[in-house]
């Protein structure tokens, strides 16, 4: 039976070994069953190859590549010249995914360039906030304040120290058609941005939010919970940039945004801004940010851009 909408077909098998609640298994259903069998796959180094392909296991039903961690936008834009040679370039969809470490750091060039270049495929990230399948270090997505291996919060130190990057502009800023930021709790807007994503001709993004219970310290029944209260206190906006264009899907008032702290306190590697005494200056740095980063977006889509 088709549940809420989406096509029955899952061409990522279970019996994969993901730890129980990991969003990142959650967006490969997702991503797949917006690709369908037309469809060929590559991916870099992390958790979901890991996790899928423990040799001579495979849990992928479709054509799937695995290169080396920073370049599977690079092994996409071989498969799209490829098609085009065969002049089968309108038949077969070419998605290339891989995590945020992947995407906003080591294979970031590599990104770059074939968005540079005009590939007509689609990156999507399956965005998990840290290097997780390594042991939980800082990437350039991990949030402000975001205890990791590498950004230990302590004595001396809140955890990160920098802001998460703004991996949405950054491409945009390459002439892409159609920039998304998706999360799995919203399977529906997911599901439409990433097929809008594959069925728009160039090279298309997403940006898909999946907690990790393992990184983020959570129990794993509560994973798409906290994907929720993301978007709902403003923490992941959901959006889309077509065109150049802004178009906000939620939250769409600064005004209404339930407090971050109702966000951070259900995850351990945020603990310490409440333990062992309530950090409220940082605690209010991030509420301010996030409100403004709100509010911005929404100024951009009102005047058109
Ligand atoms: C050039 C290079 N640097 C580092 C590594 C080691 N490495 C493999 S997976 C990984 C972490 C992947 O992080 P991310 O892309 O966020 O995916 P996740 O594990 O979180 O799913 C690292 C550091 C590597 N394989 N190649
Ligand atoms: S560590 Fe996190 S991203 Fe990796 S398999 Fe476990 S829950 Fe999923
Ligand atoms: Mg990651």
């Amino acid at each position: 039976m088709a549940i809420l909408g989406l096509p029955e077909e899952e061409y990522f098998a279970p019996g994969h070994r993901a730890c129980a609640g990991c969003g990142a298994g959650i967006a490969m259903r997702l991503i797949t069953k917006a690709a369908g069998k037309n469809s060929i796959l590559t991916e870099s180094t992390g958790c979901i190859e890991v996790v899928s392909t423990p040799y001579p296991e495979t849990a992928w039903r479709l054509p799937w590549v695995h290169g080396a961690f920073e370049n599977p936008a690079s092994i996409a834009s071989g498969i799209c010249a490829a098609l085009k040679a065969l002049g089968k370039e309108d038949e077969i969809n070419v998605i290339a995914f891989g995590g945020d470490g992947s995407t906003y750091d080591i294979g970031f060039g590599y990104l770059s360039g074939a968005f540079e270049r005009g590939h007509n495929f689609t990156y999507v990230c399956y965005d998990n906030e840290a290097y997780m399948n390594t042991g939980i270090q800082r990437s350039g997505s991990t949030p402000y304040g975001a205890s990791t291996t590498t950004s230990p919060a302590g004595k001396e130190s809140i955890g990160k120290e920098e802001w998460k990057k703004d991996i949405m502009h950054i491409i945009a800023a390459h002439g892409s058609p159609y920039v998304a930021s998706a999360s799995i709790a919203y399977v529906q807007d997911a599901f439409r941005k990433l097929k809008t994503a594959i069925e728009t001709k160039g090279p298309t993004f997403v940006n898909l939010f999946a907690p990790c219970p393992t990184g983020w310290r959570f129990q794993g029944e509560k994973t798409v919970e906290i994907a929720k209260l993301a978007v709902e206190t403003g923490v992941t906006p959901l959006y889309e940039i077509i065109n150049g264009k802004h178009k906000i899907n939620r939250p769409n008032d600064v005004s209404k945004l339930n407090p971050v702290e109702e966000y951070l306190q259900t995850q351990g590697r945020y603990r310490h801004l409440f333990k062992p005494e309530r950090k409220d200056k940082e605690i209010e740095f991030i509420q301010n940010r996030i409100k403004e980063n709100l509010s911005l977006l929404l100024e951009m889509a009102e005047k058109g851009f």
